[in-house]
């Protein structure tokens, strides 16, 4: 009884801008229209992921997190009737950047990940994104000590823009001028790669053809971690 009513976390991770915001506001609305999603009940950031979805509408997208913002977003729901309850966080992004201790207590909180990757070529978000993943490696596997089970998802974002197809073979092609990821790889058990796009094109210009944002592929990560934990 015990493991199954234990709440289970998920922490999402990512630079600032890589869309944090629009992908937690829109998956949470993906959610509420899924079939085999029952019970869905916002338990804290109601009024933030409203206030999100106003901006949305609008056309204007997520106004940038200010930098004392750390909102967490938990809902419980039964999905195939089991019950699960999850934590997101949409932390400003330049807290992450910092790798400080909102970068640790995400990670320790956590049962599984989601990495948001924006698939830059601005040298400073390429260099901080690898950077950050090779971290997060550390940390979790206490400097290479051991390898870890807990799952971790890597979402490239805005794929309305970026176009990929094949997001595996596109990660490690993105890491290499950096620094060639696949040599930490080997200590996660447990990895998977997704593209995602949270409007499914930019929304301004959904906006001014009377179209309403239509994300693409958000829940596939989020399903995949679920099914991990
Ligand atoms: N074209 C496009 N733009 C996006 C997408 N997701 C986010 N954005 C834009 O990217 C910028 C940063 O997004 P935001 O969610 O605020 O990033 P955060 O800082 O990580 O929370 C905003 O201007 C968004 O409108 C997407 O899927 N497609
Ligand atoms: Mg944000």
């Amino acid at each position: 009884m015990r493991f199954l009513t234990r709440k289970k976390s998920i922490s999402i991770f990512g630079i600032r801008a890589v869309g944090k915001t629009a992908y937690i506001s829109m998956l949470v609305n993906i959610l509420s229209n899924q079939q085999n999603i029952k019970k869905l009940r916002v338990l804290s950031g109601y009024d933030y992921y409203m206030q999100m979805m106003n901006w949305i509408l609008r056309g204007e997208g997520p106004p940038p997190n200010k930098t004392y913002e750390r909102l967490l977003i938990h809902l419980s729901m039964e999905v195939d009737g089991k019950k699960i309850e999850l934590r997101t966080y949409d932390v400003a992004g330049g807290d992450i950047e910092r790798m400080g201790d909102v970068f640790k207590a995400l990670i320790d909180v956590g049962d599984g990940y989601l990495f948001l990757v924006e698939p830059t070529r601005d040298p400073d978000k390429h260099v901080t994104q690898v950077k950050l993943i090779y971290k997060l490696i550390e940390y979790l596997t206490e400097k290479f000590k051991k390898r870890t089970k807990k799952p971790l998802a890597l979402a490239f974002t805005k794929n309305d823009i970026y176009g990929i197809k094949d997001p595996k073979k596109a990660f490690f092609e993105y890491t290499v001028p950096v620094f060639n990821l696949s040599q930490v790889f080997y200590y996660l058990k447990n990895y998977e790669f997704f593209a995602v796009s949270a409007f499914g094109g930019d929304l301004e210009q959904i906006r001014s053809e009377g179209r309403t944002a239509t994300p693409i592929d958000i829940e596939k990560p989020f399903f995949w971690l679920l099914k991990q934990i």
